[in-house]
């Protein structure tokens, strides 16, 4: 691959490449990391940015002037680096307050401090310029279906996040909220389980124009999902305010792979149509490309700035795959003969009403279903030119 200036933004957590490998089997493999090394590293790696959960920043429990000294440290090594805070979040699935929810927890206690420990992450998230603020209900959800009234949990899950959104409005931030979904793990069910529920609950809130989503790739591939055609519905409802690129094997735990490590064909569709999905072909997001991903238990610190790289090597040559395979005129070719186009052209014509459409002899009673149904679909052969361009073959 060509050497190209670093044109896309590429962010990640600093609770991915600091993971220091601890399982629900095993202990740590490596030692934790400095959030500022990671800054650090991430730049030297051409990343444009990083985001946080206010614990990754700040440990929990940390008085004052500890908070104050980390936040500095922290200001000041994206200060040499340049690095931006596009995103953060808050850690409401760790401490054991939050072992039944935390917005949705059926002690009102509990709620409550959730919501002003997102309030408080809300303030250095603002004042480091961040412009999206990450939702992940990890312990929103339930083991023992009768343990949860679940239409209350829904009431409060959007009280909470209604209350969140009045008071980035009300301190002026500007923030956009972006919930992520994910259908388990650490909760037997989690709630919101998937892009499509998450979407209908949005529409219900009071602030729904300052709700988005965060689409995890493996989350949603972890309920068999397309990731690809979720984020697609996303974007066509305007509501992909965020993206968690990483890779995952099908139906299984949470594996937070590198990009592309899991479902190669899936990840070449998703870098396709956020490069080119939009209008006229052009890119149909323009937001940060953020890895979520976790470095394989195996990898000592070298490896973990070995896969931070990868992903961002993944995805520019599966850009330069995608631009490839769009420039291809016997794909165009492909995409005719498969019909692809026609689908943008309306199916009753400008003007015409179902009375019309009932008018018309050609679209039913003349019309010959048998033939049509001999027509060639074309899709094998555009699969195939999509694994030729993905493999390099052309
Ligand atoms: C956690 C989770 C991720 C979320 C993060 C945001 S934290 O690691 O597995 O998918 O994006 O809270
Ligand atoms: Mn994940
Ligand atoms: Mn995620």
């Amino acid at each position: 691959m060509t050497a190209e200036p670093r044109d896309v933004p590429f962010t990640f957590g600093l609770w991915t490449v600091g993971w220091p490998a601890r399982d629900p089997f095993g202990d740590a493999t490596r030692p934790a990391l400095d959030p500022v090394e990671s800054v650090h590293r991430l730049a030297e790696l051409g990343a444009s940015g990083v985001t946080f959960h206010d614990d990754d920043l700040v440990p929990s429990g940390s008085g004052d002037a500890d908070r104050s000294r980390h936040v500095e440290r922290f200001k000041a090594a994206l200060e040499e680096t340049g690095l931006v805070v596009p995103m953060a979040t808050t850690n409401l699935f760790t401490h054991p307050v939050f072992k039944e929810g935390a917005l949705t927890a059926n002690d009102r206690d509990v709620r409550r401090y959730a919501l002003r420990k997102v309030m408080r992450n809300m303030d250095l998230a603002a004042e480091l310029g961040a412009r999206t603020y990450v939702l992940w209900g990890g312990r929103e959800g339930a083991e023992v279906d009768s343990a949860k009234d679940l239409r209350a949990a829904l009431d409060r899950y959007r009280e909470g996040i209604d209350t969140l959104a009045q008071y980035s409005e009300d301190r002026g931030y500007g923030l956009r909220f972006a919930l992520e979904p994910k259908p388990n793990e650490p909760r037997g069910d989690i709630f919101l389980p998937t892009i499509g529920h998450a979407l209908g609950f949005i529409a219900t809130l009071e602030h729904a124009d300052l709700v988005g989503l965060n689409p995890e790739v493996g989350h949603e591939q972890m309920a068999g999902l397309n990731f690809t055609h979720g984020i697609a519905q996303a974007l066509w409802q305007g509501k992909l305010f965020h993206i968690d690129l990483n890779g995952q094997h099908g139906p299984k735990y949470d594996q937070d792979l590198v990009f592309g490590h899991g479902d190669l064909l899936s990840a070449f569709a998703t870098v396709d149509l956020l490069e080119h999905g939009g209008p006229d072909g052009g890119p149909a997001y323009d937001g940060p490309r953020h890895f979520d991903y976790k470095p394989l238990r195996t990898e000592d610190l070298d490896g973990v700035w070995t896969s931070a790289a990868a992903n961002m090597r993944t995805y520019l040559l599966l850009r330069e795959r995608a631009r490839a395979f769009r420039a291809d005129p016997e794909v165009a070719e492909a995409l005719a003969a498969a019909r692809v186009p026609e689908l943008a052209r309306p199916t009753l014509a400008d003007g015409e009403s179902p009375a019309d459409l009932l008018a018309d002899r050609s679209a039913f009673e003349e019309f010959d279903a048998d033939a049509a149904g001999r027509r060639p679909g074309g899709q094998v052969r555009l699969a195939q030119l999509a694994v030729e361009h993905l493999l390099g073959a052309r």
